[in-house]
C-alpha cells in the first residue's frame, strides 16, 4: 500500500510545492525534510525509552490553568516546562528535582545535520522537547519565543502516526497552512520564519506499526 491510503483525508500540501518524497519548503527558510530521520528512527525510540526512565511523560498545566493533551518530557542542558507561574526553560526537571537527562549522541547528530540540509550550519541544540500525542491529542497555534537565542533554528522530528501540523504566519490571525507531517519527517525553520504561529490539530488514530496509537515529537532548540 501506498504511504497515503489511509491519509485521503489530510492534504498532502495544502497547496505548497514539493511533494511527499523530497524536501518541501513552507517557507522562505522554512523546510520539510521527508523522511530525514528514518535511518536514526530505531535508535531514536531507544533514545526516548532511556530519556522517559529519568524523566518521565508528564501533563504540564499552562499559566491559564489548562493541562496540556500532549505528554511532555525533556533532554539536554535545559528543559522546557509550563506551571501556573508562566513558560520556561530550567535545567532542573521540577518533577524529579534532579537535571534533565543528557541529550543522546544520535538526537544531536540529527538535529546537526537536519539543520545543515536546511541551509542552517553549526547548530547546537541545547534543548529537546519531546512532546507525545495520544488520538485526539493537539498543540493550539502557538509562537516559540522562550529561547534566548532567536537566530538559532528549530529543528522538529516527528515518529509514529501523522498530524496534520499547522504553519501560520507572524500574527496570530495570519492564515495558516496545513502540512501533514509523517514518520521520520523532520521540519526545520529559523530565520525570517523563526516566529511564525503554529499547532497541531487534534490526532486521528491511524495506528503506526512501530508506535502504535502515538505521535512523538522531538524538537530541538538552542534555548540558553
Ligand atoms: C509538534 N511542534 O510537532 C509540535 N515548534 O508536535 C512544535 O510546536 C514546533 O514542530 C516549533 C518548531 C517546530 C515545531
Ligand atoms: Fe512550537
Amino acid at each position: 500500500m501506498s504511504t497515503r491510503g489511509l491519509f485521503d483525508d489530510m492534504p498532502i500540501d495544502g497547496g505548497i510545492d514539493g511533494g511527499i518524497d523530497g524536501s518541501q519548503e513552507i517557507g522562505p527558510r522554512a523546510r520539510v525534510l521527508r523522511a530525514f530521520a528514518r535511518p536514526v528512527a530505531g535508535e531514536l525510540l531507544k533514545a526516548i525509552a532511556a530519556v522517559e526512565r529519568i524523566s518521565p511523560f508528564r501533563h504540564l498545566v499552562t499559566p491559564g490553568g489548562y493541562t496540556m493533551s500532549v505528554a511532555m518530557t525533556n533532554c539536554g542542558a535545559l528543559g522546557w516546562t509550563s506551571d501556573r507561574r508562566g513558560y520556561r526553560y530550567s535545567s532542573i526537571d521540577p518533577e524529579t528535582g534532579t537535571p534533565w537527562p543528557a541529550m543522546p549522541d544520535v538526537m544531536r547528530r540529527l538535529a546537526h545535520d537536519a539543520a545543515a540540509a536546511a541551509g542552517f550550519e553549526r547548530f547546537e541544540p541545547d534543548a529537546c522537547l519531546v512532546n507525545r500525542y495520544v488520538p485526539g491529542a493537539k498543540l493550539s497555534l502557538h509562537q516559540d519565543k522562550d529561547e534566548q537565542d532567536l537566530d538559532a533554528p528549530i529543528v522538529s522530528v516527528s515518529l509514529g502516526m501523522p498530524a496534520v501540523f499547522l504553519f501560520g504566519g507572524l500574527r496570530r490571525d495570519d492564515p495558516t497552512a496545513k502540512v501533514p507531517l509523517f514518520h521520520g519527517d523532520v521540519a526545520v525553520w529559523g530565520a525570517e520564519d523563526r516566529l511564525r504561529y503554529h499547532g497541531v490539530m487534534a490526532l486521528k488514530d491511524h495506528p503506526h506499526p512501530d508506535l502504535g496509537s502515538h505521535r512523538i515529537n522531538l524538537t530541538f532548540r538552542k534555548a540558553g
